[in-house]
């Protein structure tokens, strides 16, 4: 009886860790294996620039972390730093990476996303590609992910920096969560038209080329792009008891 009673008080614990509902819809405090693909469903004959060219709308390798308090990748009005410029930039997510095991701890993971599926190696994802990528986490952690926008000075791709519940009343998320992301703007380089600009990814020669902005991470509402989520790019993310279900 004593170690029952133990068992029930180390449960109780555990308990205030999580909120009430998720433990009721996840008895056992299980981790929930989750997948997430990232997928570039933009036109295959491109983007119009103002000039008639088109171009290819694409999203660079980027980075995901589970968390449970804010990560601090970015904040909007803050100036960029720990890694975002080189990611927002280049579409690199190394300098990120290495910033986020610095200050590792028990509560946080983090994986780079490089690889479209179905390649060999790390690449950007034009129209068609994919990337995807698992892994496990508790109630009460939540997901970020930053990708670039491909052809911009300095834009990406991040939900809000509260990052996105991976538990909703307890249950793991499932579906399409494309509307939690959103366009910033890192503020570090100015910007050209999107596909056009000499100091953009595929056209510059230098990863750093390019006029600073000297600004602040800001949401990129001027462009075009900003409410254009569901037209260029899809993320789903599954749960493995849901994928089991659907096999
Ligand atoms: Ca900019
Ligand atoms: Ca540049």
């Amino acid at each position: 009886m004593k170690s029952k009673l133990f068992l029930s008080l180390m449960a109780s614990a555990l308990l205030s860790l999580f909120t009430a509902s998720s433990f009721a819809q996840d008895k056992m405090g299980k981790d929930v294996k989750f997948t997430v693909r990232v997928e570039n469903i933009s036109d295959a004959n491109g983007q119009t620039a103002s000039d008639g060219t088109k171009w290819p709308f694409a999203l660079s390798p980027g980075l995901w972390v589970l968390h449970q308090r804010e990560v601090r990748l970015f904040r909007e009005g803050v100036v960029a730093n720990g890694g975002l410029e080189e990611l927002a930039e280049s579409g690199n997510p190394a300098v990120l990476a290495q910033t986020l095991e610095s200050r590792q701890h028990d509560v946080m993971h983090h994986g780079v996303f490089n690889t479209p599926a179905g390649a060999n190696g790390p690449a950007p994802i034009g129209p068609g590609g994919a990337y995807e990528f698992s892994f496990t986490a508790k109630p009460g952690m939540r997901l970020s992910l930053v990708t670039m926008f491909g052809q911009s000075n300095d834009w990406f791709y991040a939900p809000k920096r509260q990052g996105i519940d991976l538990f909703v009343n307890g249950k793991p998320l499932s579906g399409d969560i494309t509307n939690d992301f959103m366009l910033f703007d890192a503020g570090t380089e100015k910007d050209e038209e999107p596909g056009l600009g000499a100091n953009q990814g595929p056209r510059q020669k230098d990863p750093n080329q390019g006029e600073a902005e000297n600004g602040k991470v800001h949401p990129a509402k001027s462009s075009t792009f900003f409410s254009k989520n569901g037209q260029l790019f899809r993320i789903t993310i599954t749960p493995q008891n849901a994928m089991a279900m659907h096999q």
